[in-house]
């Protein structure tokens, strides 16, 4: 199989919600050497995006979605699991992630908390649906240097906005630097809002955390 094969039958893997079809395909990646982030992103995820489309337009239901997402996630594991452990002797500093409350989606969030701790981070991931207020009190206890949130739904993406004033009235919005992120979040919805940066996927997302602590 080549790589551009490889790539395609992981998209098809999800759209099929195949879990067997998925894990296989991701061992064998690994086993090609192939780079896991790409087959993430490049196989993977289009598979995730046209099942969303699918589900939009009335095609594909909620049982689907569930089974296609649980086959993303089989396979991202075997894949992330081939990532190198972290062998840096600086960290790069902690950063707090989560999924914005009344949100349930987190594949993508796993994925960008596992490649933040590649690159050095310690992360401080607190799962999905996570209240606003656990954010700032996390914040504050661990003196992050970053806090993340995710959010795949209009209805949530709000809770990005209203987390930034939040970490205003607690007096700390100036000690740690926004990310914002998810399907439907964009970087003029991070400008609006004033987060510090936003990212498409979780490669360009460790790239602008490194740029944030850095300076
Ligand atoms: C899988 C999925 C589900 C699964 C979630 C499983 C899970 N554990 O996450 C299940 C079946 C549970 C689900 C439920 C629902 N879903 Co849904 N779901 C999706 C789907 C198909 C894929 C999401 C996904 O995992 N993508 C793959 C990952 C890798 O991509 P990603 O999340 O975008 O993450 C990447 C980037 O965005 C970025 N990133 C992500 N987070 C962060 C954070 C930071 C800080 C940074 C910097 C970057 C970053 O990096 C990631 C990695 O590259 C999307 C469609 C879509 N286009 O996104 C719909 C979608 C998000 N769902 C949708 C809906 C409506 C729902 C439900 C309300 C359906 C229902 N009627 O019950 C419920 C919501 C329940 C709730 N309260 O949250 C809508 C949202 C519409 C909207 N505009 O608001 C979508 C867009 C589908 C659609 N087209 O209608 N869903």
């Amino acid at each position: 199989m080549t790589e551009q094969e490889l790539l395609e039958a992981a998209a098809k893997a999800v759209v099929s919600a195949d879990e067997d079809e998925a894990k296989a395909i991701a061992t064998e990646a690994v086993k090609l050497g192939l780079d896991p982030l790409k087959v993430i992103n490049e196989g993977f995820t289009p598979g995730m995006r046209d099942v969303g489309d699918l589900f939009e337009r009335g095609t594909m239901f909620l049982p689907e979605v569930i089974l296609a997402s649980e086959a993303m996630v089989a396979a991202v594991a075997i894949l992330e699991a081939s990532l190198p452990e972290d062998q840096r002797e600086k960290k790069a500093g902690t950063a707090v992630i989560g999924t914005i409350e009344g949100d349930v989606h987190d594949i993508g969030k796993g994925i960008v908390a596992t490649l933040m701790r590649v690159y050095g981070f310690d992360v401080v991931d607190l799962g999905r649906d996570v209240p606003l207020d656990t954010f700032v009190e996390k914040v504050k206890e661990t003196g992050a240097a970053i806090v993340g949130t995710s959010a795949l739904m209009t209805t949530t993406m709000v809770g990005q906005k209203a987390l930034e004033k939040m970490l205003k009235e607690a007096g700390i919005r100036d000690q740690v630097k926004t990310m914002v992120g998810g399907a439907v979040v964009t970087q003029y919805w991070a400008d609006k809002i004033g987060a510090d940066a936003y990212a498409e996927n979780a490669q360009e997302a460790v790239q602008k955390a490194l740029e944030l602590v850095q300076g």
